[in-house]
């Protein structure tokens, strides 16, 4: 297929192409926080914003490589002590959710939005919406989307992954509770002692190889947990603890959990409210981890430790291309969520939201940007050539088209306000269809008849 204009390698600055640098990763430095600009954040362009590709010769090069970082700083259109925020909201900030709240209120705990992007109504894009790449409508479903209801009476399904039969294994995020979803039929195979009290919780799940164990992300007393059950196809064995110690907060607790093609198991986790953890290799916060099935740091992690990526704020949504890309979905703060292509590196939270590559140019861009509010990114996966990326606040389906060297062609939504708020997203291309979870008794939605709902999309 052609690359779009906008992708072509030729428009690529040398920068960009050769920014990974030769040696061993460089730790943070540590140093006074930078202030945040003065004035508020600036005005939200409408629509997508694409970012020109590092790929893939930038990509292969930064692989396992960590890249300088720079003094922390304040979020952006945020005093140095704003509380933080991430799970944006989009009904009247009158319930909590964890990391998708607005800017600095404790009142709308656990929301996915930010100051900034109130101003958007809910099913009204900012903008115009954005045009399909005709280099990339070979590989795009004609019309695509037909959901019907899957599984209904949910409350808050956050994580997905599928069993070789085509069950469903599905997470309650407030509830704790793991659930077999068979047709209509869901069975309740256990709960975890996890706390809720507004995006924290039960998060993410993964069936591990040969469905010998199920794991889990959650937030326990004080920490987040990468823990695993046995498994035997009927019932769920004793819990073992594989990673703790992961940064909880009421928001910003990534919790995304998935196998990599290189048979890893991936661990998104957020800030959990404290910016500058993210770019301090030492913790496990604001991070992409990779850990062995067992919960050792995967060979070949950077720092020899779990940490694989840096420089994130609060990663919801992981899902590999064809051609093994790691694509991660990140909530931003006041301004922009992002969609990375990750190979390891520093991804420039918090001296960077959005478009940025640092003063030094360290820091790996994103491949597109949204307003957060139309997107506030969680789930993410790859479907049927493209990457299905689900918006809470934007309360829509972002499908982007991957095409070879995983490029990304241009964004283009669906389901714009038809279901509220959506959050989890499961598919393999090739192998069923794909799952979409409705978020609206998370506390910031409106509640339809039959929510929270799972949607096959044939
Ligand atoms: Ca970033």
């Amino acid at each position: 297929m052609r690359p779009h204009p906008d992708r072509s390698r030729a428009h690529l600055p040398a920068r960009r192409r050769l920014r990974a640098p030769a040696g061993p990763p460089v730790p943070a430095q540590a140093g006074p926080p930078v202030p945040a600009p003065a004035g508020p954040p600036p005005p939200a362009p409408a629509g997508p914003r694409p970012r020109a590709l590092a790929r893939p010769a930038a990509l292969l090069l930064a692989a396992g490589l960590l890249l300088t970082s720079c003094a922390p700083a304040a979020e952006p259109g945020q005093s140095p002590g704003s509380p933080p925020v991430d799970d944006h909201m989009t009904a009247p900030a009158s319930a909590p959710e964890g990391g998708e709240a607005t800017a600095g209120s404790e009142a709308t705990a656990g929301s996915e939005a930010t100051a900034g992007s109130e101003a958007a109504s809910p099913g009204q894009p900012n903008g115009a919406e954005p045009t399909q790449s005709a280099a990339t409508t070979d590989r795009t479903p004609p019309d695509i989307l037909t959901p019907t209801d899957r599984a209904t009476g949910l409350t808050t399904p956050w994580g997905i992954d599928r069993f070789e039969d085509g069950t469903l294994l599905v997470t309650e995020r407030n509830t704790g509770r793991i659930l077999r979803v068979d047709g209509a039929h869901q069975q309740e195979l256990g709960d975890v002692d996890s706390v809720n009290r507004a995006e924290d919780g039960l998060l993410g799940i993964a069936i591990g190889p040969g469905e010998e164990h199920i794991y889990a992300y959650y937030t326990a007393e004080g920490e987040n947990r990468v823990v695993r059950f046995a498994w035997d196809g009927a019932s769920l064995g004793d819990e073992e603890l594989l990673l703790g110690g992961i940064p909880a907060s009421h928001f910003h607790d990534g919790g995304q959990l998935r196998f990599g093609p290189d048979g890893h198991l991936y661990a998104s986790t957020g800030d959990a409210g404290v910016p500058d953890h993210a770019q301090d290799p030492d913790s496990l916060a604001g991070k992409i981890l990779r850990l062995t099935p067992d919960g050792e740091p995967a060979p070949g992690n950077p720092f020899g430790t779990a940490v694989y990526s840096l420089g994130h704020r609060n990663v919801q949504g992981l899902a590999w291309d064809a051609e093994g890309g790691l694509w991660a979905s990140e909530f931003g703060a006041n301004s922009w969520d992002e969609l990375n292509l990750s190979a390891g590196g520093n991804y420039g939270w918090p001296l960077v939201e959005g478009e940025g590559s640092g003063t030094d140019g360290s820091f790996i861009e994103p491949i597109h940007v949204w307003p957060t509010g139309e997107a506030s990114p969680s789930g993410l996966a790859f479907w049927r050539g493209s990457l299905w990326m689900a918006g809470l606040r934007g309360e829509r389906l972002w499908q982007i088209p991957i095409g070879p060297g995983s490029t990304a062609a241009e964004p283009v939504s669906h389901l714009t306000g038809e279901y509220g708020r959506l959050r989890a997203v499961y598919g393999v291309s090739g192998d069923g269809p794909l799952i979409v979870g409705t978020s609206n008794t998370d506390g910031r939605g409106r509640i339809r008849d039959g929510d929270d709902r799972l949607l096959t999309v044939q």
